[in-house]
């Protein structure tokens, strides 16, 4: 494997912006050790050797879906409904939640098929319910699919920006990064066809970071895309995220790559990416979105294992204690699928960093006498704009 070029080195140790193709280089290049060493360099310009993690709940309100996108082997069409379709109440819901409340969740994750037949009332109404049974409870849901799902449903038609405020005055937080997948005209017609474009997944994004409402941002990959389709995924993003900074009171903070998880899928043919792909991914996805303060390995796709390393390669941010996730079961799990806070933080102190328990929105939360607090000032290692307390302060919570 040839080294990397001093001139991409001498760019990551100065922050500089790298190119498309100095980023297609470090993908398919560059050596694996070599890659990782930039990515963690730039990791640690921005949190030293902070890693942080977070207790919350993921709750899958419904697995019913009017899409069929290959990857996907969560949902169930409603026409065959019976067998495993479920769709929960807005009580259950808010149960659940109120469960992980008790047990010291701050935030709770919800997100869903798109359902046929529940009216917005329904996505309102968990979010009302939710911080009615749990007030400090940050309620991160619904995907920019929902989100346009929801105008869609709505008579008469309510716009995005409707949908988000009428969602935020009800209790919504901020929105999760789901079904960015990759953005590219061929992936979509070949693994998601049907499902939102780029367009409008960015419209989403975009109003609610007008909205001051933070998002997150993902990108499924390991499927049918190629590594340059994936660089300029990460090339929009990090275009988009250049907007928001710079004229919006909100912008992504967090990247979250998700490895495609084959297992039950109509791509089930396909190998799924192999560890050293997804720590590649990790590791450019760190370099290539520099303007993203934080990058995420989701554990349940990603495996605690590898999640671990990856503390290495680029990521600083483990989600979390989730406790139960259905729409993707790796190696035969069961929906129940939960790391206690004392397994996340031997992960991340074997991989020599600090563990550090976050909010939804990136503050250190303080527990103390039974109870928790956040801490208002900026975290540790955040650094500049991006993850800055101010604006952060001006956000639905
Ligand atoms: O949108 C679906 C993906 C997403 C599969 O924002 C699959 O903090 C792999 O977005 N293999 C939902 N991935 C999960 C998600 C997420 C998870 C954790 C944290 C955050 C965050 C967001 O899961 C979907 C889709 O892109 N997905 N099927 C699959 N077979």
């Amino acid at each position: 494997m040839p080294d990397v070029p001093e001139s991409i080195a001498d760019k990551v140790s100065a922050s500089q912006r790298l190119t498309f193709d100095e980023g297609m280089w470090l993908f398919e290049s560059a050596d694996v050790h070599t890659l990782g060493e930039l990515a963690n360099r730039a990791r640690e310009k921005k949190h030293g050797r902070v890693a942080y993690f977070n207790i919350n709940r993921h709750v899958n309100y419904t697995n019913y879906c009017v899409l069929r996108c290959r990857f996907c082997s969560f949902y169930r069409p409603w026409s065959k409904r019976g067998g495993d379709g479920y769709e929960l109440s807005v009580e259950d819901v808010a149960g659940l939640a109120r469960e992980a409340y008790d047990r010291g969740a701050t935030e709770v994750h919800v997100v869903g098929g798109l359902h046929p037949k529940l009216p917005f009332s329904y996505y309102a109404g968990l979010c009302a319910e939710i911080r009615r049974r749990c007030p400090r409870m940050h309620v991160k849901a619904f995907t920019a699919v929902e989100i346009i799902h929801f105008t869609r449903i709505t008579r008469p038609r309510m716009s995005i920006r409707e949908v988000l405020v009428a969602l935020r005055e009800a209790g919504l937080g901020s929105l999760p990064g789901g079904g960015a997948e990759v953005f590219d005209d061929r992936v979509h017609d070949e693994a998601f066809r049907g499902k939102i474009g780029q367009s409008e997944w960015f419209e989403v994004h975009r109003t609610a970071h007008e909205l001051g409402i933070f998002t997150n941002a993902t990108m499924l990959y390991g499927h049918v895309e190629t590594a340059a389709e994936r660089m300029r995924h990460l090339i929009k993003l990090r275009e988009h995220q250049d907007e928001s900074l710079r004229c919006r009171p909100a912008w992504f903070n967090c990247l979250v790559p998700l490895p495609f998880v084959p297992e039950g899928s109509k791509l089930a043919h396909l190998p799924g990416p192999t560890g050293l792909v997804s720590l590649r991914t990790l590791a450019v996805s760190r370099l290539m979105a520099d303007n993203i303060p934080h990058v995420k390995a989701f554990w349940i796709m990603q495996g605690a294992k590898l999640s671990q390393v990856a503390l290495n390669w680029g990521v600083d941010d483990l989600d979390g204690t989730v406790m139960y996730y259905d729409i993707t079961k790796r190696d035969g799990a069961t929906t129940h699928q939960e790391m206690t806070v004392d397994a996340l933080q031997r992960l991340i102190r074997e991989a020599g960093c600090v563990p550090v328990e976050r909010d939804t929105l990136y503050r250190r939360v303080i527990r103390e006498n039974g109870t928790w607090r956040v801490e208002e000032h900026e975290p540790e290692g955040a650094g500049g704009r991006a993850g800055g307390a101010d604006a952060r302060g001006r956000a639905a919570r």
